[in-house]
């Protein structure tokens, strides 16, 4: 007995060390075939512009997907558009809100030039959406004020927990701490005083028409459409130069603008070169909004991996109890970085009380009685500035960290959530940068480590 024993501890022995490693590639194989019996859904969370797809997008980084050349086209298309309509956006914006623009007054010639040239740049967006002509006129509908209206009849009015018979937001009115929010700093906007300003201006046509109505009297005044490269000058030079446009992106809690516009402005002249080709950087940073669910397949440490992206706004949300079935775990994605922003579906609403108010609902939910839920605290390159300047007890008065400090302002968010677990279920926290592909390879690595082992106890094979 002695000696049996003796042999089987023996690291060194050949024998034992080939039994070994036969043992290993049975119990491997083994997991393997119980993996595939059981694959891994993994499904995204979270209310719009939260950061899901922008974390999807980093999984098929990470996992060698990566994005095809019709994605970058269709991003670089997207981009470029966006850019357009939000510098538009910006210049009313700033009309609307009183904010005297550089390249509003006549003395400042070359400003005022660049300023036209914006306005008739939506022309450019016409040509070049050939391939994408039905998707971007719906896409460029989001930057129109007039549509205001029609996102809030979209809107179904509220966070929507239609997934369950009884709704735990009957209890929300206890939450008086959180979700007493105070919004000093808001108006709401005059959505007809803003289209006045639009058909003053009388030359943006966010809708993309496809026919000229007025041919006749623009023959007789005809002004070539400004080029590329010189629209790339004009939103450069009034990004870099106007002290207006400068004072009214520091207010864009205040209207809907993409997180990471500053990045496309910066970049605008790559963006208007034809031979540009999007980098997976530039496409981390576009936003699409997602409509419907996308099913995405990986391979990850030999599991089969079935993520699940659905789109986060109000009226998406009736789509998600359709995937709500064998799910292994969530992540449930929350920008912290929009403690002091509206709803785009409805802009009495502050975005933050929206994705708590989801939280709330989803993590006391039936549907994930046993399933783990991974938060990911996101956007919180976003916050740490934003923090600095902007202090969270004045949307928030439940907040009694110190002001202007993200790690007291991220404990505030994480302790929130977890103080609405009414149940058992085991969450964990992560402090999250969506676009960062170092951090997130980092996060994502140890969440689909959590993920397979969580999937193996449900097969009990630990
Ligand atoms: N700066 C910064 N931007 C982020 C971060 N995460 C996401 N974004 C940006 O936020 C915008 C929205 O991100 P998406 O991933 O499209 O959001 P979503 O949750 O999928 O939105 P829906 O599809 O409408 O539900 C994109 O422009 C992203 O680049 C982050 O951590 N930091
Ligand atoms: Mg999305």
């Amino acid at each position: 007995m002695g000696c049996g024993a003796s042999i089987e501890s023996d690291s060194d022995d050949p024998y034992y060390q080939l039994k070994k490693l036969d043992k290993q590639i049975e119990r491997n194989l083994l997991l393997e075939k119980k993996n595939s019996k059981n694959p891994i859904r993994l499904l995204l969370l979270g209310a719009g512009e939260s950061g899901k797809s922008t974390v999807l997008k980093q999984m098929k980084i990470l996992h060698h997907i990566g994005f095809t050349n019709e994605d970058r086209t269709l991003y670089k298309t997207v981009i470029w558009s966006d850019a357009i309509a939000s510098f538009q956006l910006l210049i009313l914006q700033a009309r609307e809100k009183k904010i005297d623009l550089d390249c509003d007054k006549f003395e400042n010639r070359e400003l005022f030039n660049y300023k036209k040239i914006i306005f008739r740049a939506s022309s450019s967006i016409k040509k070049n959406s050939d391939p994408n002509f039905n998707f971007l006129n719906q896409y460029l509908e989001k930057y129109s004020e007039t549509s205001k209206l029609k996102r809030m009849e979209e809107s179904t009015g509220t966070p929507d927990t239609i997934w369950d018979e009884t709704s735990p937001d009957q209890n929300l009115k206890n939450d008086q701490n959180f979700y007493n929010y105070t919004d000093e700093n808001y108006n709401n906007s005059n959505i007809n005083e803003f289209n006045q300003a639009l058909n003053e201006d009388n030359m943006i046509n966010l809708k993309i028409s496809g026919f000229r109505k007025d041919a006749g009297t623009r023959r007789k005044n005809y002004i070539p459409d400004p080029t590329k490269s010189e629209i790339a000058h004009a939103i450069k030079s009034l990004w870099n130069n106007d002290s207006g446009i400068k004072k009214i992106y520091a207010r864009r809690n205040e209207y809907t603008i993409d997180s990471n516009i500053d990045y496309i402005f910066n970049k605008i002249e790559c963006f208007s070169n034809d031979d540009y080709v999007c980098t997976d950087q530039d496409i981390l940073n576009a936003r699409i909004k997602t409509t419907g669910v996308t099913e995405t397949h990986f391979q990850i440490k030999g599991s089969d991996f079935t993520v699940i992206d659905v789109g986060g706004q109000r009226s998406e949300r009736k789509k998600w109890l359709s995937c709500f079935k064998d799910i292994t775990a969530v992540i449930f994605v929350l920008a912290i970085s929009e403690y002091d922003e509206k709803l785009f579906e409805d802009n009495n609403v502050n975005r933050i009380v929206e994705s708590v108010l989801l939280f709330k609902s989803i993590v006391n939910s039936k549907w994930f009685n046993e399933t783990p839920i991974i938060v990911f605290l996101n956007k919180t390159d976003l916050f740490r500035v934003k923090i600095q300047t902007n202090p969270l007890n004045r949307y928030l008065p439940g907040y009694t960290g110190e002001s202007g400090n993200a790690e007291d302002g991220i404990q505030y968010f994480e302790n929130t959530l977890k103080s609405l677990n009414q149940t058992s279920r085991e969450l964990y926290f992560n402090e999250t940068c969506a676009t960062d592909t170092r951090q997130m390879n980092f996060i994502l690595n140890a969440v689909t480590d959590i993920v397979i082992q969580k999937n193996l106890k449900a097969v009990g094979l630990i």
